[in-house]
């Protein structure tokens, strides 16, 4: 069986964004892949977190990760930082990377941006993001689309490792969804929606109660020509509904364009409504139960303790080829 690895940081509640960008992809894959899927909360702390909330939402994602479907039986489910090799790997992997190559991420130019004060780990972040992977010598990594640079990244720091220390890692590969790779916000369409976005209008989560989520649609932003449409360029805003809703009902865009010709924005807005609604509905369910259970808790400490293993193993392969500590395998 083939290895894939991803994970969400834990840094608010999971958005569309990341439900269609990358989870749902996990539980299609769950069946055909050793799966390893992590709360990465040392990710998080790349930009200041408030230690009350980080901790509920490291509490609350893993919730939510069972709720949309990741089955424990099958899929690994473990918490960053309760797993010390990536730490021990991510610096390893920060003497593979150059600082040139750093300062070139869009994520760390995005996230630095007019900032008086930028964390050193902000600039190493794709580093550890590589340790994380390299670690359980993943083939397929499944995530959104901003996470392209990223990987590429990481394929060459695992190629650069390899050639000079020996063949020690797997170069993993990117999976995109088909479709919905890159949702963008509400409010602001032509921006990607984001969970640590301030503007809660530009963003639905899957906790949302239902008349929020109503209004959040009803009042993205599209434009006035009332015409349901696809055209990214022109048409943002609408464009970006109709991903949403075509990768929710399994409708092509272009029946969704058919199916609203003449309609305007309000019927088709309520519709799509509906449909998020619909979606989330039987997840808000699971994730509340969850949360009250002590069963969060069990699937943490067994899915730390298998991730252990691998990590810890494939850290002594890597101090091993690079002469770190006494002589070991
Ligand atoms: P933050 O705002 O804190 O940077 P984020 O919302 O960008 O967080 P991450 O935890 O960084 O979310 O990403 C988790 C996964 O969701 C990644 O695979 C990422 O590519 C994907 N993802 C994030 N935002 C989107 C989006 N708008 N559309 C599609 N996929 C997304
Ligand atoms: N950088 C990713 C989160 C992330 C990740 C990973 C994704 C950290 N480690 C390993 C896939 C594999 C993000 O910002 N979305």
């Amino acid at each position: 069986m083939k290895t894939i690895f991803s994970g969400i940081q834990p840094s608010g509640t999971i958005t569309l964004g990341n439900y269609i960008g990358a989870m749902k992809q996990f539980v299609e894959l769950q069946d055909e892949y050793n799966c390893f899927f992590c709360i990465v909360d040392q990710h998080a702390i790349t930009v200041p977190q408030d230690p009350v909330s980080l901790r509920q939402n490291i509490r609350s994602l893993a919730a939510l990760y069972l709720a949309i479907g990741i089955n424990p039986e099958k899929a690994t489910l473990f918490i960053q930082s309760e797993v010390p090799a990536h730490a021990q790997a991510g610096w390893i992997m920060q003497c593979i990377a150059y600082i040139g190559e750093l300062e070139r991420m869009t994520q760390f130019k995005d996230k630095s941006q007019g900032k008086e004060a930028v964390s050193a780990s902000l600039l190493t972040y794709p580093p550890l993001m590589a340790a994380d992977i390299l670690l359980y010598h993943t083939d397929l990594v499944p995530v959104g689309e901003d996470q392209k640079q990223h990987m590429e990244l990481t394929r060459d720091l695992a190629e650069r490792f390899n050639k000079k220390y020996g063949e020690v890692f797997t170069i993993p590969d990117i999976r995109l969804p088909k479709a919905g790779a890159r949702i963008m916000s509400l409010q602001e369409p032509t921006k990607k929606m984001s969970k640590s976005d301030p503007n809660k209008k530009s963003v639905i989560t899957p906790l949302d109660e239902p008349k929020q989520i109503e209004k959040k649609i009803k009042s993205a932003v599209t434009d006035s020509e009332g015409i349901v449409k696809f055209d990214v360029a022109n048409k943002p805003g609408i464009s970006n509904l109709l991903s949403i809703y075509s990768v929710l009902s399994n409708k092509s865009i272009q029946e969704l364009e058919e199916m609203y010709q003449g309609k305007g924005y309000g019927a088709f807005k309520s519709d799509l409504a509906e449909v998020v609604i619909h979606e989330f509905k039987p997840i808000q369910e699971k994730y509340y139960h969850l949360m009250e259970s002590s069963e969060l808790d069990d699937i943490l400490n067994r899915g730390a303790e298998k991730a252990n293993q691998v990590a810890s193993s494939t850290l002594k392969e890597m101090e091993h080829a690079m002469g770190l500590g006494r002589s070991r395998k």
